[in-house]
């Protein structure tokens, strides 16, 4: 009952409303901005025979149906190279969910949640500059949005949030690492002041490799300044049939459930594409000020929670 009771008080802060009208505002100007654009937003996919392998190792989410496992969704990476094959859908984007069971090793970075969603787009025939772009764009005008509509809410959660007229850094991770070591992103987030990108990192398969400059990648993340860490990651995606299965080989991956996906990348319908998704939690962590990703949901989600609700 103690637990209940704390849990309530916390409910009852007048940060509470504060921080959902700032969650309001940075998804309905985010989703406005794209749809203006001419983007086309898609419905999320929740379970399907295949979902983002990762970066890091979690802890597997898989449902049976019918003596078929289905992966919940980690993020629609795939689903968006597909969707982008539709007629008329040359750019897209979801507020997808995304179920990640990350091990209890992380449960102290506080922008961690074993659910939460992405702003998740895709644009065909992009690159990765034009990919960054887009992200500089929608989040330099939801930050505007912000300031314009939620001025008590930011002045009761004792935030002053800057304009970041100008143009986010841009920064690559070997020269970040060669200064500052491992923890480059943690250093340089406690030492900027405006977000910036970081690029060339080595990770999933489906993030596009350099071809004339192998082990190097087109891809990037954005991190927010003041400490708050990294908000966003994206890139160029490769769509051959041939890379995507070498690649899939270096990182020792089973390509059976991809037996469909590689159908279609072999049969050639894949098309460049290059995309992102930003954290919508942890967006609204750094507008609102809070330090812990806990603090701006109702449900708590964070690693190793005791699952109140
Ligand atoms: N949504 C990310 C992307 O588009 C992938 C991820 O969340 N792992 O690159």
């Amino acid at each position: 009952m103690e637990q209940l009771n704390e849990y309530f008080s916390l409910l009852d802060q007048a940060h509470v409303p504060a921080i959902a009208n700032i969650r309001g505002r940075v998804l309905r100007s985010l989703q406005n901005h794209l749809l203006d654009k001419g983007f086309k937003q898609l419905m999320p996919v929740l379970m399907s025979p295949i979902t983002d392998p990762l970066n890091h190792a979690v802890y597997p989410a898989v449902i049976e149906y019918e003596g078929r496992s289905l992966k919940l969704t980690a993020s629609m990476i795939f689903h968006k190279q597909l969707a982008l094959c539709a007629n008329g859908h040359e750019k897209i984007f979801i507020v997808a969910p995304n179920i990640r069971l990350e091990k209890p090793e992380i449960k102290h970075s506080g922008n961690h949640l074993l659910e939460f969603s992405q702003f998740d787009f895709e644009i065909r025939n992009a690159t990765l500059q034009d990919a960054m772009a887009t992200v500089e764009d929608f989040v330099k005008h939801a930050i505007r949005e912000v300031r314009l509509h939620c001025k008590d809410e930011l002045s009761l959660l004792g935030r002053t949030l800057p304009d970041y007229d100008a143009s986010f850094p841009v920064y690559r991770s070997e020269d970040l690492h060669a200064e500052h070591g491992d923890h480059f992103e943690k250093v340089m987030s406690e030492r900027m002041t405006t977000p910036f990108f970081v690029t060339n990192y080595k990770r999933e398969f489906y993030d596009r490799e350099n071809p004339s400059c192998p082990g190097t990648y087109h891809n990037y993340d954005l991190i927010y300044p003041e400490g708050f860490g990294e908000g966003l990651s994206g890139a160029e995606r490769e769509c051959d049939y041939d890379v995507i299965v070498r690649r899939m080989k270096e990182q020792s991956m089973d390509p059976a459930p991809y037996a469909n996906y590689l159908a279609v990348a072999k049969a050639g319908l894949l098309s460049r594409s290059a995309g992102g998704g930003l954290g919508i939690e942890r967006f609204v962590k750094f507008l609102s000020g809070k330090r812990h990703i806990r603090d701006v949901s109702l449900f708590d989600r964070s690693v190793a929670t005791s699952f109140l609700f």
